[in-house]
């Protein structure tokens, strides 16, 4: 049965005009690009889409790069949407993700690494009712 994820390509991937690029890795992957939209994320936005993190040492540096700059947000879906999505993205550090993942061939560094997407379904739930 077709599963929803959510996917934010970051402020450094906007600026680099590279929007289209990476939703075509997944529509050619069989996705479905169910909404997307274009906004600016507010402190008090970043705050709660962040919540898991707010203890962690790089929570501030979080907040302020997702608020830099413009967004694209966009709920995408297909069979296991979350768990493909997550190999499709890469790892969260672009140093070690593998050539041909969107953070292995377009992130430039752990916080500005490209592109969010949901880590499991209950994540999903909660992000989407952040952002749309
Ligand atoms: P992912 O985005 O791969 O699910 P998480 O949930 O562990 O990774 O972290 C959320 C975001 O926090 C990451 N996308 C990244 O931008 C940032 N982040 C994670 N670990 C670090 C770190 N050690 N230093 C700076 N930023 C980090």
């Amino acid at each position: 049965m077709a599963e929803q994820t959510l996917i934010i390509v970051k402020p450094d991937a906007v600026k680099r005009n590279l929007v289209e690029q990476i939703l075509s890795r997944f529509e050619k992957k069989g996705f479905t690009i169910s909404k997307k939209k274009t906004l600016n994320f507010t402190k008090e936005m970043a705050k709660e889409f962040y919540s898991a993190h707010s203890a962690k040492p790089f929570f501030d540096e979080l907040v302020s790069f997702i608020t830099s700059g413009e967004v694209v947000v966009a709920i995408i879906e297909r069979d296991d949407a979350v768990s493909l999505t997550r190999e499709i993205i890469g790892n969260t550090n672009p140093k070690e993700a593998s050539s041909g993942t969107i953070r292995g061939d377009f992130g430039i560094s752990i916080t500005e690494n490209s592109i969010h997407a949901s880590d499991s379904s209950e994540s999903f739930d909660k992000e989407v009712n952040v952002v749309f």
